[in-house]
């Protein structure tokens, strides 16, 4: 999978959480919007010869109203400086290959098979190994303080940007304006991102221009939205600054807050094997990571696994699609946690997948180490 449809993925995800927790535009203003550019609107009356040019200047009208009250929006709730966002959104640039890559369908395209072998390479294993051992510290820290295995943190950021190394080529600025402002089928998510991104840059003392990442404005180590990066970044090794774009110690804080605050059960088991005794069962299986059976429920419909679980555990039934035969899993609490950093099934498995491959190798150097010390 390329790192475009990597961040569509995150784009995916976020746009969930985003949507959910935070409404930049109430109701109310999206109704003004409505009114504002049907009354810009109003046919202009234009000879012929004038149409064209006519047409030039009243989309350029119709975006200078839609983009005044964005600003308003922004200095009412936020008492954020007009003026100055006034000039960002002028030296803002609208990217077509931005729009053409949030058109790429990538979602579902790909097999189980084939969406795993790209993350579950050698290459990934070793360098989250360096990673790891590089950070073994911080990574520890942040395990003691909210609970999160080093293994699960490691590999979010090995899957988000290879342990930092790509972490997106745009201008963050142009991305979100491009997106809130020429891609209206998700403009209004995309307005919000673009509002908390200009909260950000004040907040941190930014010049929105400098800062870079995915196509879709998700910045730094852990790929994190504007609104995710005010909600859930920490200042991890204590300079007075949140920075996951160039930071990987504040990443490795953050990417564990994040799972913290959605949930994560410390030393919980993550998924189930799950076998179907009767085929019927097969239909309550699918993509959702949500947990929408009660184990004894799924019991009784013929579904099992080898793990001992109580009867009341949530949990969800996943189907994945090997070459030759279907594989089915039981996600619990700890699986649908993971599926909030990206809602895809297969990402939330392979994030899994990775972080085990990655303890086990971990704990034979260890172990190895130990049994050269001792020698
Ligand atoms: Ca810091």
């Amino acid at each position: 999978m390329s790192f475009q449809q990597s961040n569509i993925r995150i784009f995916l995800k976020r746009s969930w959480i985003v949507m959910a927790s935070v409404c930049l535009l109430p109701s109310l203003v999206l109704a003004v919007e409505t009114n504002t550019i049907q009354k810009i609107k109003q046919p202009v009356e234009v000879d012929a010869g004038k149409k064209e040019a006519g047409s030039a200047t009243e989309n350029r009208k119709i975006e200078d109203a839609r983009q005044q009250i964005f600003i308003d929006n922004l200095v009412t709730k936020y008492r954020l400086d007009g003026a100055q966002i006034k000039k960002w959104l002028n030296e803002a640039r609208k990217k077509q290959s931005i729009i053409n890559a949030m058109n790429r369908p990538a979602e579902g395209v790909l097999s189980w098979k084939k969406y795993r072998k790209i993350f579950m390479t050698k290459k990934r294993v070793h360098q989250g190994i360096e990673f790891w051992k590089k950070y073994k510290s911080d990574l520890d820290r942040a395990e003691k303080k909210y609970g999160v295995p080093a293994e699960m943190i490691v590999s979010i950021i090995g899957i988000e940007t290879f342990y930092g190394r790509i972490k997106g080529n745009y201008r963050v600025l142009d991305a979100l304006y491009t997106l809130a402002f020429h891609y209206p089928k998700r403009g209004k998510f995309f307005r919000s991102e673009l509002g908390q991104f200009f909260r950000l840059t004040q907040q941190q003392q930014w010049q929105p221009d400098s800062k870079i990442g995915s196509y879709a404005g998700a910045m730094g180590y852990g790929q994190f939205m504007p609104s995710s990066y005010l909600a859930y970044g920490v200042d991890f090794d204590n300079d007075g600054k949140v920075d996951l774009i160039d930071n990987p110690v504040d990443a490795i804080g953050s990417v564990a807050n994040y799972f913290k605050k959605h949930g994560w059960v410390t030393g919980d088991k993550v998924v189930s094997r799950a076998h179907l005794i009767n085929w019927q069962a097969s239909k309550k299986a699918g993509r959702s990571t949500r947990l929408n059976y009660k184990y004894k429920d799924l019991q009784q419909s013929g579904v099992v696994t080898k793990d001992k679980l109580s009867d009341n555990t949530e949990v969800s039934l996943m189907v994945f699609d090997q070459e030759t035969h279907k594989e089915y899993w039981m996600g619990l609490k700890n699986f649908y946690v993971i599926s909030r950093y990206n809602r895809s099934h297969m990402y939330s498995m392979v994030a899994y997948q990775l972080s085990q491959k990655l303890k086990k190798k971990f704990n034979q150097l260890t172990k190895h180490k130990k049994n050269n010390n001792k020698k």
